[in-house]
C-alpha cells in the first residue's frame, strides 16, 4: 500500500480509505485528478483515469526509479505493475499477464504503449542485438497496427478498431526472444462506410495526404480524401491525428520490421485499388466479377449469372470489406513472422516464459450500434466477467476453502448478460446463426421477432415490441441489451449480411489468381474450384465468439494484473472531471467491491511449505530443519518471532499475509542472510569449516 505521496493527492490505494463508500472513493479519485495524480492502486490493481494531457511521468527518470521495485515503494504507476508482472515472470517463471480495460477512450491504448515502452527498457542491458531487434520491432508494430486498425470515432480520435492480444517471449535472462499478435474482429464495414463525424481507418488518409507525388501517381490517385466515397464523409472530420507525418512513420516502421519493397507497394496497391474501387459506379463496363458471378447449379454444370445492380453493390462492398480485412491480416501474420521465437531449446535455453498484453476496442454506445458494437460490447462483457471470476469470485471462494472467516462481499455478476448472448440454442448469437441457416428470405426483422420471442422474459433485453411504450425504440429495428456498463440499443438491420459475411467465390479466385505474389497469399482460399462442395462457413459471429472464448481461456491460466482505466469526460477536456460519468464507470467496473474484497482481505498467500522453504532461515526455530509437528507449527513459529501474528491468517493449507509489509520484511532479512550462508556454504565446500 503506497503511502509515499502527502496526502493533499489523497490516498493512493483506495485500501486506506477511513470508509469504503462510492462517497469516499469518488472524493478520492477526484482530488487525485484535479492534482495531476492519474494512478491509484487497489492492492494490485491500478486505477487510471485519462488526463488527456501529455504527462511528464514516463520519461528515463521514472523508468529508473520504478525498475525492480516492489509496488509500495513508489506513487501508483502503470511502471510498478509492469515491474511487478516482470518480476513474477523472471522470479517464479510465471506466465503473467496485463489487461487492460475501460470504455472507449478511456485510455487503453496509451497504457498498453507505455507498459510495452517500460518493458523493453528494462530488459536486455547487455544490449545484444538479436534482442535489440526483437524490442525494436515488438515497439514499431503499434505504428503500423494502428495505422491500420484504429480509426477517429464519435468517442475517440484515435480508437482501436480491432482487439489486440500481445504476448512477448522471455528467456531464461528475463529478455525479450520474440511476440505474437492475435488480433480479433476488425470492424471491417468502417471500410465502406461511417457515421457522421467519424473517419474510415487512418492508413487512407496518411496514404493520400501523405504520400509523394510520385507514388500516387504511380497508383492512380490524387492526394485528396474528398475525391473518394470511402474516405469523402471522413475527408473533413476534425481529428487530432496527424496523417502527413504518421504516413512517414509507418513507412518507416514497416521498412523497420522487414517488411519488402515490393509487399510494402502491395500494401499501398492494395489501399489504392479500395479507393478506386468505392467510386466504380455501375453504368460503365468494370470487371466481370462485379458484374456476375459464376454459380454451381445442381447438376454440376457452371452458369454466369448477372448481377442485379444491388447485387453488384453488395458485391463491390463486399469485396472492399475483404481485400482490407485480408490486408490487416496479413499485416499481423508478417509481423508475427518476424517475431515469433526461433530456434528457441528449452533444454538449452530454460523455460519461455510470457507476459500478455491485452488492449480491446472498450464499451461503446454510438446513436446507431450496430452487429460491430454488438460483437465488441459482448467482449467486453467477457472481460469483465473474467475480472469478477478472478477478483472478486476466487478470492472468496478460496477464503471459504481455507477455512478463513469472511463476511462475504455481494457482487453484480454479469454472467447472466454473457449467458444472454453466448448460451448454445438460446442466446442471441445463435438465434442469429439459425436465421442465417434458414433457406429462403428471412430478414433482420423476422431474426428481430424471433429474438423477441425467445428472449421475452429475459431481464436484460428488451424490444419495442415487448415493452410498447418505449418510444425510443422502433417495432422493426431495434432490440434493447442491459449490458454491464449501461443500455445499448441496437439496430438489427444489416445484422444477417454481417454475420453471414458473403463473399463471391469469383473474387477469391481473381485474388489468387493474381500475378502479384502478395495478394495471391493472402487469397489462399481462393484456390477451391467452383465445383468443390464447400462447407458451410462459420458465421462472423461464432467465429467471433471461439476466438474471445480462446482468449479468456488463455488469460485465465496466466497470473493477472489489472489496469482499469476511467475516462473523466465527454469533452477530452484535461480539466474536466465529471462526476456523474466517473461515478457511472467506477460503479460498472465494480470497483468498490474491489476495495471491499480486497480490503477484508488478504493480498499474498502461500502454500505452509513453500512459505517454509523461503524464509526458514530467518528463525531458529526452523533452520536449518524444523522439529515442530507440522509446516503450518513452523510457520507459526517464524511469524511470531517476527511479531506478525495480526497480520496473517492460518488456512488449512496455506498462510495468508494482508499487507505486503511483513513480507517485505521477511525478504529484506532473507536478503541480508544469503551471503552469509553463501559463505558459509563455500567454506564447508572447500573443507575450511
Ligand atoms: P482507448 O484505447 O481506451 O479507447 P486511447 O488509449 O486511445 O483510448 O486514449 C484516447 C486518447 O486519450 C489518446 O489518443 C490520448 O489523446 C488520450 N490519452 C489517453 N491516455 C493518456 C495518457 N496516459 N497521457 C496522455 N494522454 C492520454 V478505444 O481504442 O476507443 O476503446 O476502441
Ligand atoms: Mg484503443
Amino acid at each position: 500500500m503506497a503511502e509515499l505521496e502527502g496526502l493533499e493527492f489523497g490516498k493512493s490505494d483506495f485500501v486506506l480509505l477511513d470508509e469504503v463508500t462510492m462517497e469516499q472513493f469518488m472524493e478520492n479519485l477526484k482530488l487525485r485528478f484535479e492534482k495531476g495524480r492519474i494512478y491509484t492502486y487497489i492492492g494490485e490493481v491500478v486505477v487510471s483515469v485519462n488526463p488527456y494531457r501529455q504527462m511528464d511521468i514516463y520519461g528515463k527518470e521514472t523508468i529508473e526509479a520504478y525498475r525492480g521495485r516492489e509496488l509500495y515503494e513508489n506513487p501508483p504507476h502503470l511502471y510498478a505493475v509492469s515491474d511487478a508482472a516482470y518480476k513474477a515472470m523472471k522470479r517464479r517463471a510465471k506466465d503473467t499477464c496485463i489487461v487492460i480495460s475501460g470504455e472507449s477512450g478511456a485510455g487503453k491504448t496509451e497504457a498498453s504503449k507505455y507498459i510495452m515502452q517500460y518493458i523493453a527498457a528494462i530488459t536486455n542491458p547487455g544490449q545484444r542485438a538479436e534482442v535489440e531487434s526483437v524490442k525494436n520491432v515488438l515497439l514499431k508494430s503499434n505504428c503500423v497496427l494502428e495505422a491500420f486498425g484504429n480509426a477517429k470515432t464519435n468517442r475517440n480520435d484515435n480508437s482501436s478498431r480491432f482487439g489486440k492480444y500481445m504476448d512477448i517471449n522471455f528467456n531464461f535472462n528475463g529478455d525479450p526472444t520474440g511476440g505474437h499478435i492475435n488480433n480479433y474482429l476488425l470492424e471491417k464495414s468502417r471500410v465502406v462506410h461511417q457515421q457522421d463525424g467519424e473517419r474510415n481507418f487512418h492508413s487512407f488518409y496518411q496514404l493520400l495526404r501523405g504520400g509523394s507525388e510520385e507514388m500516387l501517381q504511380l497508383l492512380h490517385l490524387q492526394g485528396d480524401p474528398a475525391a473518394y466515397a470511402f474516405t469523402r464523409e471522413g475527408a473533413a472530420a476534425a481529428t487530432s491525428n496527424n496523417d502527413r507525418q504518421n504516413h512517414k512513420a509507418v513507412m518507416s516502421a514497416l521498412e523497420v520490421i522487414g517488411f519488402s519493397n515490393q509487399e510494402i507497394t502491395s500494401i499501398y496497391q492494395i489501399l489504392a485499388s479500395i479507393l478506386l474501387l468505392g467510386n466504380i459506379q455501375f453504368e460503365e463496363d468494370g470487371e466481370s466479377s462485379l458484374l456476375y458471378r459464376t454459380v454451381a447449379t445442381g447438376g454440376g454444370e457452371v452458369i454466369e449469372k448477372g448481377h442485379t445492380e444491388q447485387d453488384a453493390c453488395f458485391g463491390r462492398e463486399a469485396f472492399a470489406k475483404a481485400l482490407y480485412e485480408r490486408l490487416f491480416a496479413w499485416i499481423v501474420s508478417r509481423i508475427n513472422s518476424v517475431i515469433e521465437v526461433k530456434n528457441y531449446n528449452p533444454v538449452l535455453h530454460g523455460k519461455n516464459t510470457v507476459i500478455g498484453v491485452l488492449d480491446i476496442y472498450g464499451f461503446e454506445i454510438f446513436d446507431n450500434n450496430s452487429f460491430e458494437q454488438f460483437c465488441i460490447n459482448y467482449c467486453n462483457e467477457k472481460l469483465q466477467q473474467l475480472f469478477i471470476e478472478l477478483i472478486l469470485q476466487q478470492e472468496q471462494s478460496e477464503y471459504q476453502r481455507e477455512g478463513i472467516t469472511w463476511q462475504h462481499i455481494d457482487y453484480f455478476n454479469n454472467q447472466i448478460i454473457v449467458d444472454l448472448v453466448e448460451q448454445p440454442h438460446k442466446g442471441i448469437i445463435s438465434i442469429l446463426d439459425e436465421a442465417c441457416l434458414t433457406v429462403g428470405k428471412v430478414t433482420d426483422t423476422v431474426c428481430l421477432e424471433s429474438m423477441n420471442t425467445k428472449l421475452g422474459q429475459h431481464p436484460h433485453y428488451t424490444s419495442r415490441k415487448l415493452s410498447p411504450t418505449d418510444k425510443t425504440m422502433d417495432f422493426q429495428k431495434h432490440f434493447r441489451i442491459r449490458h454491464y456498463a449501461g443500455d445499448v440499443t441496437y439496430s438489427v438491420e444489416g445484422f444477417l449480411d454481417k454475420n453471414k459475411d458473403l463473399l463471391f467465390q469469383d473474387f477469391k479466385r481473381l485474388m489468387y489468381n493474381s500475378a502479384n505474389p502478395v495478394l495471391k497469399e493472402m487469397w489462399p482460399d481462393g484456390q477451391l474450384g467452383i465445383t468443390e462442395v464447400t462447407k458451410r462457413p462459420l458465421t462472423a459471429a461464432t467465429l467471433f465468439k471461439n476466438s474471445i472464448v480462446a482468449l479468456v481461456d488463455k488469460l485465465a491460466c496466466k497470473e493477472p494484473y489489472y489496469v482499469r482505466c476511467i475516462k473523466p469526460n465527454e469533452m477530452k477536456s484535461p480539466v474536466l472531471f465529471d462526476d456523474a460519468r466517473c461515478q457511472h464507470q467506477v460503479a460498472y467496473l465494480g470497483l468498490l467491491e474491489n476495495v471491499m474484497v480486497r480490503r477484508a482481505g488478504f493480498a499474498y498467500r502461500q502454500l505452509y511449505s513453500r512459505f517454509l522453504q523461503r524464509y526458514k532461515m530467518t528463525c531458529e526455530y526452523t533452520w536449518p530443519n524444523h522439529l515442530m509437528a507440522s509446516d503450518r507449527d513452523a510457520v507459526e513459529a517464524i511469524i511470531t518471532q517476527h511479531g506478525f501474528q495480526d497480520d496473517v491468517a492460518f488456512g488449512h493449507t496455506k498462510l495468508f499475509v494482508r499487507t505486503p509489509r511483513s513480507l517485505f520484511t521477511l525478504e529484506q532479512e532473507r536478503a541480508a542472510l544469503i551471503p552469509i550462508l553463501v559463505l558459509f556454504l563455500q567454506k564447508i565446500w572447500r573443507g575450511a569449516l
